[in-house]
């Protein structure tokens, strides 16, 4: 069941619309609600953080080094589209992409050379969410601003410019509330939760675990099966193929991300199983995966939008005119179930 993200599936953009809010670092527990409130020191200025993107080399065009994390989903490739739509010489931009292939070392190395290399911005987007604090540093010495997007990272804030991205602890609280909600409207008194995490370290998953551990910990759901997938479709199956094999009983499966849920069902089926028959809960919102909560198949997904282009580009233009920049911005973000997916089809991203 393979996924290919076609640019006219992109024509489709999401509806997206801003919303600052205040948190710690790390990004996985907002430290305010995640009302579009944000803090005093949400400004990038008033962070300590004092680099503004500028046309160093005067050529008119602002080169942006781009630190991807590779291609391991729907989602990512959405998310490249869109930076390699966006950051074209029309629109003042030159685009410098780095492919880490989910590697956190190479990626570090890649944000080293595209600070050799001179861009004049770069944004990161994290594999994981650790050993950042030199490699940032050394972006700010050689005056180049970093942006972070996507996946946030925990390092102070006057390392980097912005971040724009998805919140995906609220993410997560989405799906569980949604989770306990249907529990209680089916009758369903007990939860023997598959959980296929992300991958290791990022905080897509440190987020969305969080809030799975900590409302399982609230309502008494047991969590019988744990095991990274690593955003992936192949592995994804790989882990539950594997837990089927150990014939433990459970009726619901908490992925955190539409290609290792594409994977499970695969699995499901492959052993004679109907996944309508389990609660199967999601992350992102590709096409596809919007259809299946269509079909009753998946039964609900924490959008997560990866059209994040225009918007950092938008960021990028504003610390270039000298605008005070929110420190940290949330995409604006939903929960896609059967009550709204017939409507969430017409915008969602992908194939
Ligand atoms: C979320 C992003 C995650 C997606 C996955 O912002 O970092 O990584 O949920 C992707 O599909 O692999």
């Amino acid at each position: 069941m393979k996924k290919q993200i076609t640019v006219a599936g992109l024509a489709a953009l999401m509806a997206l619309s801003l919303a600052g809010c205040g948190t710690n670092n790390g990004g996985t527990t907002p430290s305010t609600s995640d009302t579009g409130a944000t803090s005093a020191t949400d400004t990038a200025s008033s962070s300590g953080y004092n680099l503004q993107v500028k046309d160093l080399n005067g050529d008119g065009i602002i080169t942006v080094g781009f630190a991807q994390v590779g291609a391991e989903s729907g989602w990512r490739t959405a998310n490249t589209q869109s930076y390699k739509d966006y950051f074209v010489e029309a629109n003042g931009f030159k685009l410098v992409f780095a492919d880490a292939n989910q590697d956190p070392d190479k990626q570090k190395q890649d944000v080293r050379d595209l600070i050799a290399q001179g861009v004049e911005v770069i944004d990161l987007a994290p594999v994981t969410d650790s050993g950042w604090e030199p490699v940032l540093q050394e972006a700010k010495d050689a005056g180049i601003p970093v942006v972070i997007s996507d996946r946030q990272l925990s390092v102070s804030e006057d390392l980097y410019l912005t971040y724009f991205g998805g919140n995906m602890y609220a993410e997560g609280q989405r799906v569980t509330d949604f989770l306990k909600t249907y529990m209680a409207d089916n009758n369903i008194t007990t939860a023997n939760i598959v959980h296929l995490q992300g991958t290791i370290g990022s905080t897509a998953q440190i987020g969305r675990s969080q809030a799975l551990t900590e409302a399982a910990a609230a309502n008494g759901w047991n969590i019988v099966y744990e095991q990274t997938g690593e955003f992936t479709q192949a592995k994804g199956q790989e882990v539950m193929e594997s837990f089927l094999q150990q014939n433990k009983d459970f009726n619901i499966i908490y992925s955190e991300n539409d290609d290792m849920t594409y994977g499970a069902i695969a699995a499901l089926q492959a052993a004679g199983k109907d996944p309508k028959s389990y609660v199967i809960v999601s992350f992102d919102g590709n096409k596809s995966a919007v259809q299946m909560v269509v079909d009753g198949t998946i039964k609900a997904i924490g959008q997560c939008n990866p059209l994040l282009g225009p918007q950092v580009g938008d960021l990028i233009k504003k610390s270039m005119n000298g605008e005070a920049i929110p420190k940290i911005t949330y995409s604006q973000e939903v929960l896609i179930d059967s009550s709204n997916a017939a409507d969430q089809l017409k915008t969602a991203f992908g194939s």
